[in-house]
């Protein structure tokens, strides 16, 4: 599908270090050395309601890597999926009483327009769920040659035992996954399953329900394999790495990994699985389903600047679980406020280590917090905040604005 304008990104006189990032897989911090261009995977939106804060807080967090990887001297290739066709939005759309297209497609070009506003780089590949049926098809038929799918009733299942890594990306117990498998689209009582953890890859047409013909008889994809599909066909396989926000580690990255692991044995999915921290709001994780949200299309119909959004996003470490509350939205508006006040005055205090830094940061496990305190502490030297103001950098202004547009995305 359409994806949206990236916005333009100054080059820099100076190039970033390597990208190290956290990996969740193996609990351990992985510098990321892509084979030609570096090659990201970002699980996308189900488009049954406007974005929100918490999926704005994820999408910039990995907008900070491409960035990183860019101003590293990579070409990034990067995939983002759009789930076009799913339980949440066909039960959003009968609530409604509208047409589960419509609404998909009204949300998604409501997300491009947030995106655009928040200076998301867009992803080369935007990909419906719906456009995908034909690469899912053919992913299930490889899975189905290797005996890795069994049916129940008229739907197929995959087996997870089919690879011994599963497991291996949430590190989690048993235990654990069944737990939550519930509450995340799983169906492990199902009876006729060969194990509880088992997931769906393709279910059978219910009545009023939208379906496909396809090999399998007619129905729709699982959620999970059309993830699998998308990435292996845009990026291939072992690509660098694939993220989303932490409610995915498992099931969906653990499924995602293992039906391709058994597709092709041998060749990891990703090399690194890096997760975002998830967004409160009330003192719950933000969610279309609890309905404690804050729309970044309100506060942008607020007439809040877009900039001061995602200022306050930096101001977490992509990590981090946080609450969103006004007043600290407040805070960025004027911390903003201030850092376009210290480029304005053109010269300021000496820009080199601040471009270093920033960028040196976010190559860090994308640190904004440390690139926003460098920031911070130049604005007030240049404005003499804490004493005199130091103006000895001639081009300062422009030097800070560019590294800050460049790697943290906020244009000044
Ligand atoms: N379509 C699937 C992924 S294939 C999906 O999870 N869609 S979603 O609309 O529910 O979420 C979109 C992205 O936002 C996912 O990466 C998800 O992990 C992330 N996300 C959802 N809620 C939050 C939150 N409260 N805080 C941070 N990230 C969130
Ligand atoms: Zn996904």
């Amino acid at each position: 599908m359409r994806s949206w304008s990236s916005p333009s990104v100054p080059a820099l006189d100076v190039a970033g270090p390597p990208v190290v990032l956290h990996d969740v897989a193996t609990g351990r911090r992985r510098t990321t050395e892509p084979d030609g261009p570096a090659r990201l995977y970002v699980c996308g939106i189900t488009p049954y309601d406007a974005t929100h804060i918490g999926h704005a807080a994820t999408y910039v967090a990995f907008d900070l890597l491409v960035r990183a990887w860019r101003n590293a001297g990579h070409e990034v290739v990067y995939v983002q999926n759009v789930t076009d066709v799913d339980d949440p939005l066909l039960e959003r759309a009968t609530a409604v009483g509208t047409d589960w297209r419509a609404l998909a497609e009204r949300e998604t070009e409501l997300f491009r327009e947030d995106m655009t506003a928040l200076r998301v780089m867009a992803p080369d590949h935007f990909v419906g769920a719906v456009e995908s049926i034909p690469l899912v098809e053919d992913l299930i038929a490889e899975l189905e040659a290797r005996g890795t799918t069994y049916r129940v009733d008229d739907d197929l299942y995959f087996s997870v035992t089919s690879d011994p890594d599963f497991g291996a990306v949430s590190g989690w117990s048993r235990d654990e996954m069944l737990r939550v498998y519930p509450e995340r689209g799983g169906d492990p009582d199902r009876p006729g399953k060969k194990d509880p953890l088992d997931c769906v890859v393709w279910r059978a047409e219910r009545p009023d329900e939208p379906a496909w013909d396809s090999r399998f008889g007619r129905g729709r994809p699982g959620w999970h394999i059309e993830c699998t599909a998308i990435a292996r066909e845009h990026l291939g396989g072992s690509f660098d790495v694939q993220g989303g926000g932490s409610d995915l580690v498992f099931p969906h990255h653990e499924m995602c990994a293992s039906e391709a692991h058994a597709a092709t044995p041998g060749t990891p999915f990703a090399q690194t699985y890096a997760h975002a921290g998830m967004v409160a709001f009330d003192g719950e994780k933000m969610s279309k389903s609890k309905g404690n949200l804050v729309f970044v299309s309100a506060l942008r119909h607020a007439e809040v600047d877009p900039m001061a959004v995602r200022l306050r996003l930096l101001r977490e470490h992509y990590r981090s679980d946080w609450e969103w509350t006004d007043a600290d939205l407040f805070t960025a508006v004027d911390q903003l406020d201030t850092w376009r006040r210290a480029v304005a005055v053109g010269s300021g205090a000496p820009s080199e280590p601040v471009v270093a830094g920033v960028l040196a940061a976010l190559a860090d496990d994308l640190d904004a917090p440390t690139a926003v305190a460098i920031v911070d502490r130049w604005a007030a030297d240049t404005l003499g905040v804490s004493g005199l103001a130091d103006t000895s950098d001639r081009h300062a202004g422009d030097a800070v604005s560019a590294v800050v547009d460049a790697a943290l995305g906020v244009r000044l």
